[in-house]
């Protein structure tokens, strides 16, 4: 009897709203990279730093440079075993990528957009700015684009990369 009250409390804090907010509040950040890749990711800042770390120079709207440092989206997607190089032809190139935030944002590259053999524009998620991690509402993890004129796609707060076929 006394074993059972002592579940049944165990069972209602375990549930109650108060300790699984504390619980969200406490997990680490991650990116999932999904869809149709060979093996999907839910890589952590630990694991994007074993990645080649790459920079990224871009203006803010204040016309002030800053340098960002993260890893290519191609190298994420191919560790994930998307089809890109030698395997990015045909119907592969129907593909496109999508990023979703924390804040539901959502934007779309084609594949072909990330792809080294296609264009030598760089596209990271970055995990740092003039080599500090990013701020919350930046960060942790921020797609930061090379030479595209308007920063709209450049998605803050990144949670997810999922990999598609248009239809
Ligand atoms: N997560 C997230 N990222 C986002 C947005 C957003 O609403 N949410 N807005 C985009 C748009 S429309 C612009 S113009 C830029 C603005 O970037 P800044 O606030 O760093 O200047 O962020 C982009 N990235
Ligand atoms: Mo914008």
């Amino acid at each position: 009897m006394k074993h059972k009250i002592i579940l049944i409390g165990l069972l209602i804090l375990l549930t109650s709203p108060f300790f699984l907010n504390a619980q969200v509040t406490t997990q680490e950040a991650t990116v999932k990279v999904s869809g149709e890749v060979i093996t999907p990711l839910n890589l952590k800042m630990a694991d994007l730093n074993q990645f080649t770390q790459v920079e990224v120079k871009r203006k803010d709207k204040d016309g002030n440079d800053h340098i960002y440092t993260g890893v290519l989206l191609s190298d994420i997607l191919q560790k994930a075993g998307a089809t890109l190089g030698k395997d990015l032809h045909g119907k592969n190139l129907n593909k496109f990528v999508q990023v979703e935030a924390s804040d539901g944002y959502q934007v779309v590259f084609a594949i072909a957009e990330l792809d080294k053999g296609f264009t030598d524009r760089l596209v990271i998620l970055a995990t740092q700015m003039d080599g500090k991690p990013l701020s919350t509402t930046e960060g942790p993890f921020h797609i930061v684009i090379q030479d595209e004129k308007k920063p709209a796609r450049c998605v803050r707060m990144v949670t997810a990369i999922k990999v598609q076929f248009a239809k």
